[in-house]
């Protein structure tokens, strides 16, 4: 099989992501597509890998969305979701009392059971920036529910999130579902990392850019290696605090981490959507008939695909508030 290498990772890049990206010359040509300052967004964009929103998120979605994870773990015996809990996929369904206590856990991809969720996703301003990033429409291909922090080591997300068809077609969006204590283990980024001359590229083995099944080297050295790549460009991290209510935006490049939890009483309620334009969306994971059909949410320019592989999961109580509208 042909190895993914450095080159492929270039060569695939959005418009924004080469040398000589115009944004103005863009921005002029849709100037009237954005409610907000989208040429400082996308100019912040190239520079830092990362743009924050503020008070963008609407909070009866992350009000339901919070309903529905708490409903989730009453009931996680009835529901059908992959979490992955210490390294460990496994069914929600078959998690102990305990387990549903640890920090990073991750209920993987809720959307396909929360419409609040999948909405979520579909946030106003982050969908309509996204689709400036990557000239295409933006679409959900997985997304990650934290209840504590994740305590993360620093990583970038392309190694592992790589389903998309190109591979640099990747961005994430993380939406703080409370207000974030900074004793809870907050995200953490590097601005500036996203890019390739800063972050350099990790070969897990043969030249490969990928964490493959048969790679000779470890998660635990890409940790090593980022935070060896931030010493030399002396980025130092910035921990994110946001409210309820903000958004944060980063490059598929981006060196990220969960810092430590100093109180581990605390919540860190957060959700995480992972991006791919529609033209790099995996083929293979969508239902026959889409883009027309087969979406669970669709606004904004953006989409939020059912999974071929999946139909009829029991969905949380949030589905009740679309039933009329969709
Ligand atoms: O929220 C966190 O602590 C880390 C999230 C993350 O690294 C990711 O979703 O890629």
């Amino acid at each position: 099989m042909k190895v993914i290498d450095r080159n492929d990772w270039m060569a695939s890049r959005p418009w924004l992501d080469l040398d000589d990206a115009d944004v103005a010359g863009y921005v002029a040509k849709v100037s009237d597509e954005a409610d907000f300052d989208l040429e400082s967004a996308l100019h912040a964009w190239r520079r830092d890998g990362v743009v924050l929103f503020e008070d963008v998120v609407d909070r009866h979605l992350i009000d339901a969305l919070v309903e529905d994870v708490a409903y989730l773990r009453r009931h996680h015996r009835d529901f059908d979701l992959l979490v992955e809990v210490r390294g460990e996929q496994k069914h929600i369904r078959d998690l102990t009392d305990e387990e549903l206590e640890y920090s990073g856990l991750k209920f993987n991809s809720i959307h396909a059971i929360s419409r609040a969720a999948a909405h979520l996703s579909l946030t106003p301003r982050v969908a309509v920036f996204l689709r400036h990033v990557f000239g295409d429409a933006p679409c959900a291909m997985q997304s990650l529910t934290f209840y504590k922090g994740s305590q993360q080591p620093i990583h970038i997300d392309y190694p592992y999130v790589r389903c998309q068809s190109q591979l640099a077609h990747l961005a994430a969006s993380w939406i703080p579902l409370e207000d974030i204590a900074p004793a809870s283990g907050p995200l953490a980024y590097y601005p500036g990392s996203h890019r390739p001359e800063v972050s350099d590229f990790f070969d897990w083995g043969g030249g490969s850019v990928l964490l493959e099944p048969d790679s000779t080297r470890t998660p635990i050295e890409l940790s090593e290696h980022l935070a060896d790549r931030m010493r030399v460009a002396s980025i130092e991290p910035r921990v994110y605090c946001p409210r309820k209510g903000d958004a944060l935006v980063w490059h598929g490049n981006l060196s990220h981490e969960g810092t430590a939890i100093a109180d581990a009483s605390l919540t860190r309620k957060s959700y995480v959507t992972h991006y791919t334009s529609l033209s790099a969306y995996p083929r293979a994971h969508l239902k026959p008939g889409a883009p027309e059909q087969g979406w669970i949410a669709r606004e904004n320019g953006g989409y939020v695909f059912e999974y071929s592989w999946l139909d009829g999961l029991r969905q949380l109580p949030s589905e009740r508030l679309f039933t009329q509208t969709s």
